[in-house]
C-alpha cells in the first residue's frame, strides 16, 4: 500500500488550489528519487560519496581549477546513471499545472533534465544541467549530446577553449537571469510548493521563504522534515509521485 494513498489532502490546500493565481514550485532531488536518480543526502539511493570523496569535495569550485578531468569523470558517470531515467509521475502533474494555473513557475535544483523531458516548459534550472557543456573562455555552451565523448575536457566549437560541465558547484554563483526572475516569481506567488528538497543549500533554500514573506500559502511534500516544515501552512509526508498526483483530483 503507498503511503500517499492514505493521506489526506486538507480542505484548506484544495480550496488554495482552486483560487490560486500564481503557483511558485520548487524542486530538488527527491522529485527524482522515484525515477532512480540518487538523491544527494538521503532518502533512498544516495549518490553522496564517489572514489572516497564526499560530493561537497568533488562537486565544487575547486576542481574546476585544481581536476576538471576527474570533475568531467564523474559528470560522466552520472550521465550514465540519468540515460536510464524516466520523468515520473511528480514530473508529470507539475507539467500538466502549467494549463491549470493561471502563472505557473518552475524553479529546479535538478540538473538532470527530467521537468524539461516531462514537457515542462521554461524551467528555471537553477543549478544548472548535466547535459551541457560551457566553454571556460567564450561562455558558450553546448548539448553534451552533440559532443565526441572521448574528448575531456570537450573542445569549444566555437573558439577552440576548454569547456566545464554547465552546473553550479559549491562556491559558485547561480546563473544570473534565472536567479533574478525566480526570486521574484517566488515573492510575488500566492501558492508555493516545495518538493523533495533538503532545503539547506542557499540561495534555492531561501525562494520558499522569500513566498512566505510575501504572504503565500506555503507546502511541503517530502517523505522527511526539512528545516522549512515549521514554516509551512501543510507538509503533506510522502513521496512526491504518489502525492501530487492526487492533488489533480
Ligand atoms: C523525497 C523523495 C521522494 C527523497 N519524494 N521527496 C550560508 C551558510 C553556509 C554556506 C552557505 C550559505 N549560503 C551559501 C552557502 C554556500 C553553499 C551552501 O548553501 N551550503 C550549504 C550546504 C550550507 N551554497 C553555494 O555554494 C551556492 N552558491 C553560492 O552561495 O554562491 C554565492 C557564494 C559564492 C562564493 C562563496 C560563497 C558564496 C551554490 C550551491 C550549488 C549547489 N550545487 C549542488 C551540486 C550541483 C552539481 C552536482 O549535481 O554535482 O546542487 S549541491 C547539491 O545540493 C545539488 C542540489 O541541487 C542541492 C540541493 O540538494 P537537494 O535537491 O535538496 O537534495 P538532497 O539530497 O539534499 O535532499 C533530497 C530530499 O528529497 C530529502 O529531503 C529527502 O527526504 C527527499 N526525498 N525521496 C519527495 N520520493
Ligand atoms: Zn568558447
Amino acid at each position: 500500500m503507498h503511503a500517499g494513498q492514505h493521506l489526506d489532502i486538507p480542505s484548506e490546500l484544495r480550496e488554495r488550489l482552486r483560487s490560486a493565481r500564481s503557483v511558485f514550485v520548487l524542486t530538488g532531488a527527491g522529485v527524482s528519487a522515484e525515477s532512480g536518480v540518487p538523491t544527494f543526502r538521503g532518502g533512498g539511493q544516495t549518490g553522496a560519496v564517489w572514489k572516497g570523496m564526499p560530493f561537497e569535495v568533488i562537486s565544487s569550485a575547486r576542481m574546476v581549477r585544481n581536476n576538471l578531468p576527474e570533475l568531467w569523470e564523474w559528470f560522466d558517470y552520472r550521465r550514465g546513471v540519468l540515460s536510464d531515467c524516466r520523468p515520473n509521475p511528480a514530473h508529470e502533474t507539475i507539467a500538466r499545472w502549467q494549463d491549470r494555473f493561471q502563472t505557473l513557475t518552475l524553479a529546479t535544483q535538478n540538473i538532470d533534465g527530467l521537468h524539461d523531458e516531462a514537457g515542462s516548459r521554461e524551467v528555471l534550472e537553477l543549478h544548472g544541467n548535466a547535459w551541457r557543456a560551457r566553454c571556460m573562455s567564450c561562455g558558450g555552451r553546448e548539448d553534451l549530446r552533440d559532443k565526441r565523448p572521448d574528448v575531456r575536457p570537450p573542445v569549444c566549437v566555437a573558439c577552440g577553449g576548454q569547456m566545464r560541465p554547465d552546473v553550479v558547484l559549491f562556491g559558485e554563483m547561480l546563473p544570473e537571469e534565472v536567479w533574478a526572475i525566480a526570486a521574484s516569481r517566488a515573492a510575488a506567488c500566492d501558492l508555493c510548493f516545495v518538493v523533495g528538497t533538503s532545503a539547506i543549500v542557499y540561495p534555492a533554500a531561501g525562494l520558499p521563504q522569500a513566498a512566505l514573506m510575501s504572504g503565500a500559502f506555503l507546502v511541503e511534500v517530502n517523505p522527511e522534515p526539512t528545516p522549512l516544515s515549521e514554516m509551512c501552512d501543510v507538509t503533506l509526508r510522502g513521496a512526491a509521485g504518489e502525492i501530487l498526483p492526487l492533488l489533480d483530483d
